[in-house]
């Protein structure tokens, strides 16, 4: 049975189709100066620091044929999606729904909203649009991931402890079995990045595993294409 060496043990997969790679909030948003995270005081370096890594992963799961979901965080436009307890929250000169340098922050289709462009989904590609931290929550991710057959996701994006954490635990209690590529994920604190990867493998794994890229790549060489 194919293994990705993993903490706190080796991670198996049944088959690779039944795998696939998710990769959590890459918009500008939270990338890039002018953004939300930028906005909200955060220096946004730490988030670009993993692009190389996540691009590793996406142009394996490319090659090998596997799906990839995407997600980006964002509301409709009269942010009758994003409630007050979410809106309210931030010391930030600019909430949810103002206009800032990439347009309406976290608000769907504005140019901030985007995927950065050096991890632009491929036509055909999936991108949920997720209106929470979690991506199951008010989104069609479920449903997709039954359609495909989907046991197995490695999670990559950000940030660690907000959205990446939440979908985890989310995917985690509707059965999914996942990884979470330690060196594809980021946060704008870093100590809140180490304590979530710890608390994730924690306990036997409790809400799953954490491997490197470079175990999660040397797992999917043990495949082939003509395997799937
Ligand atoms: C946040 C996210 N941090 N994608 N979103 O608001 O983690």
């Amino acid at each position: 049975m194919p293994a990705i060496t993993a903490r706190p043990y080796d991670y198996h997969l049944p088959t690779t189709a039944s795998v696939a790679l998710l990769i959590i909030d890459m918009q500008r948003d939270f990338l890039e100066p002018g953004g939300f995270g930028d906005a909200l005081g955060n220096d946004v370096q730490r988030l670009q620091a993993i692009v190389p890594t996540v691009q590793k992963l996406q142009a394996a799961f490319r090659a090998l044929h596997l799906p990839i979901f995407q997600t980006v965080e964002g509301h409709q436009s009269d942010l009758s999606d994003c409630p007050p307890s979410k809106r309210d929250r931030g010391k930030g000169a600019l909430k949810i729904g103002d206009r800032g340098p990439m347009g309406r922050i976290l608000v769907l289709g504005e140019p901030g909203n985007g995927i950065i462009s050096d991890l632009a989904p491929l036509s055909g590609e999936t991108v949920i649009a997720k209106p929470g931290k979690g991506a199951f929550y008010n989104t069609n991710l479920e449903f997709l991931l039954k359609t495909h057959n989907i046991s197995h996701l490695i999670l990559t994006g950000v940030t660690t402890e907000v959205c990446v954490q939440t979908t985890m635990r989310e995917a985690n209690d509707r059965g999914y079995e996942c990884l979470l590529v330690e060196d594809g994920t980021a946060s704008y604190f870093p100590e809140f990045k180490q304590a979530t990867l710890e608390m994730i493998c924690a306990q036997g794994g409790i809400v799953g595993w954490c491997g490197s890229s470079e175990q999660v790549l040397a797992g999917l060489k043990q495949f082939q294409p003509a395997s799937l």
